[in-house]
């Protein structure tokens, strides 16, 4: 397979500096050559390759946005264009990038004691140690505030009731990050060890989407924790939305990748496929209207990944520009998908093309992290100053 070219109609590049085209180029060859020759095996007999956490870790992807503990310490920017061609591999690389980054190794690091950075954030940013983030409960997706998860402190020690669901990587995660609510009914963050007395994680079976990644149910059952497992820093519910604006950020290029590979199959496909007058289905009008739709569309994405990248690097990002990030990016991403899908036909169904793995993952990507139409909520709020959540 030749390496990936990538997708850039307006000089994009020139509008990166060294350094992040470096970080890009890594992820890509990295993407190239050990992810795109064994996914889609991965994909139809839903693993992870767990095989490539090692290679992820010495890279210095996992907390790559994050300073000292051996994190890369690289830019936001370098960070998102890492996670776009991750996301051009698969959308469960990314994920699982992204949850142990964004969602677990940033609450630690922002919120943790010093003896909880000192354990955890070596370790994870290795890759010896993998972590989840457990907000998301079966009554309470989109509106995690009302989550029925209790700790209650008992001597030295908290004792957790309750159940989350959806969870990335929950069953094999040796620290799960847990958000419940207090005596007070305020939300605190949890380190839950997986060998906790009264902790079980389960895998969820079925998945259409994302299927070379791992999604759980974890339960909490009078789970026993030391009272130092406690998140010392942050208290509320905006301990676990400050970690989804992280994720989110990541989202928003990574869904970018997934279109990439999208539009450049389906470009490919439509120069060497003929039909009416041997002609390359390129020719039609039709076909390149779509295709059109898709270089615009990314090209849009791009430049609003890049400049909510640079406010995140002058710590300027607002939460709501970080919503029309990723619903915007997601959005079309999923609707490059199913025109990719649509332009190669039949073939379009079969994994002998990336287009229906993505298309298919893109809708959980669609739903995770904020629905689409919760973050159309998220900028309503910004611009009217009126909240549709009450
Ligand atoms: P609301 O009253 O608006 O806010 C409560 C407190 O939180 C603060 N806040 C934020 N802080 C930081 N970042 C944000 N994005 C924040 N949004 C709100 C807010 O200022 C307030 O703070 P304080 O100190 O005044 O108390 O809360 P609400 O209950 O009305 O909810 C607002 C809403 C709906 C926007 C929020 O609940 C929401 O974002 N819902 C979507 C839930 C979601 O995205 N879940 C994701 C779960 S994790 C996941 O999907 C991982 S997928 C992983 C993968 O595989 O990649
Ligand atoms: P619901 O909240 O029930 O929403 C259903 C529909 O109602 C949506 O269309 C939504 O937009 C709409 N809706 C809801 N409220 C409103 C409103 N006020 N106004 C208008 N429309 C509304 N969670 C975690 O905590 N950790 C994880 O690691 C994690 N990983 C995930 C991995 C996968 C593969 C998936 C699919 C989900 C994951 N999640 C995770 C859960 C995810 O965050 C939730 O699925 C998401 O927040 C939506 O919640 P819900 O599925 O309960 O949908």
């Amino acid at each position: 397979m030749p390496p990936f070219p990538g997708v850039d109609f307006i000089d994009f590049d020139s509008l990166l500096n060294d350094e992040e085209k470096l970080v890009r180029h890594t992820a890509r060859q990295f993407v190239d050559n050990e992810i795109l020759p064994i996914i889609e095996k991965h994909s139809r007999e839903a693993t992870f390759p767990m095989q490539l956490v090692p290679q992820l870790g010495e890279l210095g992807f996992f907390g790559a946005n994050l300073q000292g503990y051996g994190c890369a310490e690289m830019s936001n920017v370098s960070y998102g264009l890492m996670n776009q061609e991750l996301e051009r591999g698969d959308s469960g690389l990314r994920s699982f990038v992204s949850v142990q980054t964004g969602l677990v190794m940033y609450p630690i690091h922002s919120y943790g004691s010093d003896a909880q950075k000192n354990k955890w954030l070596p370790l994870l940013q290795e890759g010896k140690a993998i972590g989840c983030f457990g907000l998301t409960e079966p009554q309470f997706g989109s509106n995690p505030g009302g989550m029925l998860t209790r700790a209650v402190k008992k001597g030295g020690k908290y004792i957790l009731n309750g159940e989350k669901m959806w969870i990335t990587n929950g069953s094999f995660a040796d620290v799960s990050v847990v958000w419940a609510k207090c005596e007070d009914e305020k939300v605190r963050g949890f380190l839950v060890e997986k060998d906790a007395p009264g902790f079980k994680a389960w895998d969820v079976h079925g998945k259409w989407s994302l299927r070379a990644s791992v999604t759980s149910g974890l339960s909490l059952s009078d789970c026993e924790i030391p009272e130092a497992n406690l998140l010392p820093g942050v208290t509320g519910l905006r301990g676990p939305l400050s970690c989804l604006n992280q994720a989110r950020y990541g989202i928003g290029w990574g869904a970018l990748g997934a279109a990439m590979a999208c539009y450049d199959t389906a470009l490919q496909y439509a120069k060497t496929r003929k039909q009416f007058a041997n002609k390359p289905i390129a020719s039609h009008q039709l076909v390149q209207e779509k295709l059109a739709w898709m270089i615009t569309e990314i090209t849009k994405g791009q430049l609003l990944a890049l400049h909510v990248g640079r406010l995140k690097d002058q710590d300027k990002a607002d939460a709501a520009h970080i919503s029309m990030l990723k619903m915007n990016n997601v959005a079309i991403a999923l609707e490059t998908a199913r025109k990719a899908r649509d332009i190669l036909g039949a073939n379009g169904i079969v994994d002998d093309y990336c287009v229906m793995r993505h298309m298919n993952n893109l809708e959980s990507v669609y739903t995770y992290e904020g629905t689409n139409d919760i973050h159309k909520l998220i900028i309503g709020e910004k611009i009217t100053g009126i909240s549709a959540f009450v």
